[in-house]
């Protein structure tokens, strides 16, 4: 499975990163989500496919650990038989000696540099993007930014216009597929994401790749959904986002299991999110955990390192109208220090966005 042409591929651009100099670097955007990296890859390929004479590398603007979190990602590479160990990651290398052996960047799914890529803006030469132009890097002599539903989309139309050859290659088009699909929602109409290009692109691609695309589609889905291999740490910081209120730190992580079973897997979620805690230097963690049972349901795991401060908060939570219902998920392990509850949320209408302006205003008051 590793010995296919993309593979081989990526094999030499990883072994080009040391020893040559880089005319293009292909990066997507610092959330390297499905569509991001799956562009990236595979417009580093086909550029590489029609100009066989440079060097083209594909970078993952994130850690190498932070891949496996990604879990419709690991799914679709997987599918697309791709060889992890030949990625690019940003533990992989050191920025700033990579870029003075880089002419040009090509940008995919975002046309703007983040803060830590930003000082290389002058070497932005090409940009594919289906976010709204930012109007920025006049010198780029090619900018395709449309607002087709996934940025594949665009990387699928110069699969076709400039490189002919890799137009039957089946792990490219599994990987672009996969980003389409779900980007698009299964190119449901309903959805209000594809467009008639993505469509088409889609169309093309279908040919190619051996699987049918209903299946596929669920499987991604499931995929993505599905956290089965992940660890406590891992589900905290998936989805996470840290607050400052007054002079209190929060953290609220927003996961996709219920607490009875997260409880079943680690009997010491306290423990866990103690040293989350510890490691952040937060004085509060918050897990909502969102999920359908088969209606959407929400939980509430509350973690305050004060144990006074954790009974005051939870009483704020109850006069919210959150709708609290203690519960113990599996045979918990009690705290070091902090105080921890678990919760079903009877209104599940108060998300993240609900919950953290009201512990704003609740703190700094
Ligand atoms: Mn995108």
């Amino acid at each position: 499975m590793t010995g296919h042409q993309l593979n081989r591929y990526l094999i030499q651009a990883k072994a080009d990163i040391n020893n040559k100099s880089i005319d293009t670097l292909v990066m997507g955007n610092e959330a390297a989500d499905l569509d991001s990296m799956a562009s990236a890859l595979a417009y580093a390929y086909i550029l590489s496919g029609c100009s066989s004479e440079k060097v083209i590398v594909p970078l993952m603007p994130i850690i190498r650990e932070g891949f496996k979190l990604r879990t419709e990602a690991v799914y679709v590479f997987d599918q697309a038989g791709i060889d992890l160990n030949s990625l690019i990651f940003l533990d992989d290398i050191n920025l700033g000696r990579l870029m003075e052996k880089v002419t040009s960047l090509a940008l995919v799914d975002h046309n703007k540099l983040s803060a830590l890529y930003e000082p290389y803006g002058k070497k932005v030469a090409i940009i594919l993007d289906h976010h709204r132009d930012e109007g920025l890097y006049p010198q780029a002599f090619k900018k395709v930014i449309e607002p087709v539903g996934s940025c594949a989309t665009l990387v699928g139309e110069e699969l076709s216009r400039c490189c002919p050859e890799l137009a039957r290659d089946a792990h490219l088009a599994t990987l672009l597929w996969g980003a389409i699909l779900l980007d698009t929602v299964n190119l449901a109409p309903d959805a209000g994401r594809v467009t008639p290009k993505d469509e088409a692109v889609s169309e093309t691609l279908t040919a190619i790749c051996p699987l049918e695309r209903n299946s596929y589609f669920a499987a991604i889905r499931k995929a993505k959904f599905n956290t089965n291999s992940l660890g406590t740490f891992d589900l905290l910081r998936k989805d996470y986002k840290e607050f400052k209120f007054s002079s209190i730190c929060c953290g609220i992580a927003s996961t996709l299991l219920p607490l009875a079973l997260w409880g079943e897997k680690d009997p010491e979620l306290c423990l866990s999110f103690e040293t989350y805690v510890k490691q952040r230097s937060l004085d509060i963690l918050i897990s909502m955990n969102a999920y359908t049972d088969p209606e959407f349901n929400r939980d509430l795991a509350v973690y305050c390192a004060d144990p006074d401060e954790h009974e005051k908060l939870i009483g704020f939570l109850a006069e919210k109208g959150l709708d609290l219902k203690t519960i113990e998920p599996g045979n918990q392990k009690p705290c070091l220090k902090g105080r921890i509850s678990f919760h079903n949320q009877g209104n599940p209408d108060i998300s993240r966005k609900k919950l953290s302006p009201m512990l704003d205003d609740y703190f700094s008051s």
